[in-house]
């Protein structure tokens, strides 16, 4: 079994993670009627909610709310909207579950909103480009994602290039965590995520998988979102995103197998299994962040 050490507990007033038996498990609840593998199936708040109450029966240890699709080409929802669709969701989980709710949003309005209704934790596909999602973030000390990004999601994908994606994307975030540092939040309180599928072509998506190890190794806590994305349809010739879970769960054990802490997916109990596995089989990868 895997030591148990505190610096493996994550903790603030809104919530708790524990990483000391290894990788966990982040359910995806979008709130859309668009989005790339689940657009519309929950976007109905009552189903939203149960569909949230469902991943955190199935083992989801924090579950990701978005109201805004950013997939490839999509355009961006305001914050009135997302607010529209992600409060009465949040609001609902948060009094009926303990699970420490994200909010998926790169808007201040939102975010405040949100954790205003109970959310614990920021997941920000802009790694804090609105300076106030920083401040916010220090001030109620909830945990952050801060994810990498070339582009916007409505041209990401037209031609994204690199000269060495692992060494600009892992240099991109380093700056990004140490400014999320300096507004006050904890690096231990810090997550930093290669935004798989975010201005990235299949040979850059395959080159920061490979070298995952790299960001685990560079001393903070990291988050992976392959499930269900293009690229796994073009390795594995699965068209529609349903299909996708056998190499969406290729990408999860690879990820929790070198050392990644949170990884974010739409199939909870699928991929609770692969990382309970994983973990089990490997549980000297378990790295605090330094
Ligand atoms: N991927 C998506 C959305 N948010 N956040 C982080 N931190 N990392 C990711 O890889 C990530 C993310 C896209 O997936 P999904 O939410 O299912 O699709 P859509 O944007 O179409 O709603």
């Amino acid at each position: 079994m895997a030591k148990v050490s505190s610096k493996n507990v994550v903790e603030w007033p809104k919530g708790q993670l524990d990483f000391s038996g290894g990788c966990v498990v982040m359910g995806v609840l979008n709130v859309t009627p668009d989005s790339f593998s689940d657009g519309g199936r929950f976007f109905d708040t009552n189903r939203a909610i149960e569909h949230g109450l469902k991943m955190a029966a199935e083992g989801a240890v924090i579950i990701d709310v978005g109201a805004e699709s950013t997939r490839p080409g999509s355009a961006s929802v305001s914050a009135d909207e997302q607010i529209k669709r992600a409060i009465p969701v949040i609001d609902a989980l948060c009094k009926k579950i303990d699970v420490p709710i994200s909010i998926d949003t790169y808007k201040y309005e939102v975010a405040l909103a949100a954790l205003e209704a109970g959310a614990g934790m920021i997941n920000d596909i802009t790694a804090l480009s609105d300076e106030r999602m920083g401040e916010l973030a220090a001030e109620q000390q909830v945990p952050v994602a801060l994810m990498h990004m070339q582009g916007t999601p409505a041209t990401m994908q037209a031609e994204p290039k690199y000269d060495d994606v692992v060494s600009e994307v892992l240099e991109f975030l380093l700056e990004r965590a140490k400014r999320a540092e300096e507004f006050g939040i904890e690096r231990k309180k810090i997550f930093i995520d290669p935004g798989i599928g975010f201005g990235k072509t299949l040979e850059h998506n395959l080159l920061l998988l490979r070298n995952i190890d790299r960001f685990v190794a560079a001393g903070y806590r990291v988050l992976v979102g392959t499930s269900r994305k293009s690229f796994i349809g073009k390795l594995t010739g699965k068209e529609k995103p349903a299909e996708r879970i056998f190499g969406t769960a290729a990408s999860v054990a690879l990820c929790a197998a070198a050392g990644v802490s949170i990884v974010r997916v739409h199939d909870v109990a699928e991929m609770v299994d692969v990382v309970n596995a994983i973990n089990a089989i490997n549980p000297q990868t378990i790295k605090p962040p330094r």
